[in-house]
């Protein structure tokens, strides 16, 4: 992880991971999010339960169904999710403010389905932004305020471990993140990796 001292996404993800305390729950959204907790959180001990919605469904729906988890389980649940994913579910964001359950929504905001970058395609920028990255225009701390979630923004690790701290839900971290910086530490870290020697 040395090899990338930039805010990028698996060092999100793996702070993530690493603040849910013992008796919490962690909904992993779909597309970077769950590959990057599956690739760069560290193993855990003691009792998190984790969700995700793979093979069901795509990235709609995110943030409700972290909300049926926390409440179902009657766990502090923290999401981690993509922009496009957060915002594909702004239904569930106002049915957070109405129910209030302890959910902890972590926006790792790379402009868009960062995810496609890894594509052919991402070398064709007008189609690529237009048809693929998608990214939106929104204010996420607006949209907080109009469903009754607490917002906070954290632009680096400090600041997001802070932020992560047991706290009573509903509440959203947004973390904008530079996508080609963070794209580029993905790969630092990979290529890093592919180095090390495993011995039996
Ligand atoms: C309902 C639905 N629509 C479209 C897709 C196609 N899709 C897969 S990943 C993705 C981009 C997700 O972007 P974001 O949530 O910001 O995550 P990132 O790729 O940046 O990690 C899209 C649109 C999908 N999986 N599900």
């Amino acid at each position: 992880m040395a090899a990338a001292d930039t805010f990028w996404e698996g060092a999100i993800a793996r702070a993530v991971v690493a603040a849910v305390p013992d008796g919490g729950a962690l909904h992993l959204g779909n597309s970077l999010p769950v590959r990057d907790a599956d690739a760069f959180a560290a193993r855990r001990a003691g009792d998190v339960r984790v969700f995700v919605s793979r093979g069901v469904s795509g990235i709609d729906g995110a943030l409700a169904t972290a909300a049926g988890e926390a409440m179902g389980a009657g766990r502090p649940t923290w999401a981690l999710v993509g922009d496009l994913t957060c915002l594909h579910d702004l239904g569930g964001l106002l049915f957070l403010g109405q129910l209030r359950p302890d959910v902890t929504v972590v926006v790792v905001d790379n402009g868009g389905g960062g995810i496609f970058g890894v594509l052919p395609i991402a070398r064709h920028p007008s189609a690529f932004e237009r048809c693929f990255l998608t990214p939106q225009l929104f204010d996420l701390k607006a949209l907080c305020a109009g469903c009754g979630v607490d917002y906070r923004r954290a632009g680096d690790l400090d600041n997001l471990r802070a932020a992560l701290a047991p706290a009573p839900g509903p509440r959203l971290i947004h973390l904008p993140v530079d996508r080609t910086a963070s794209a580029a530490a993905r790969d630092a870290v990979n290529a890093a990796l592919a180095r090390v020697e495993v011995r039996p």
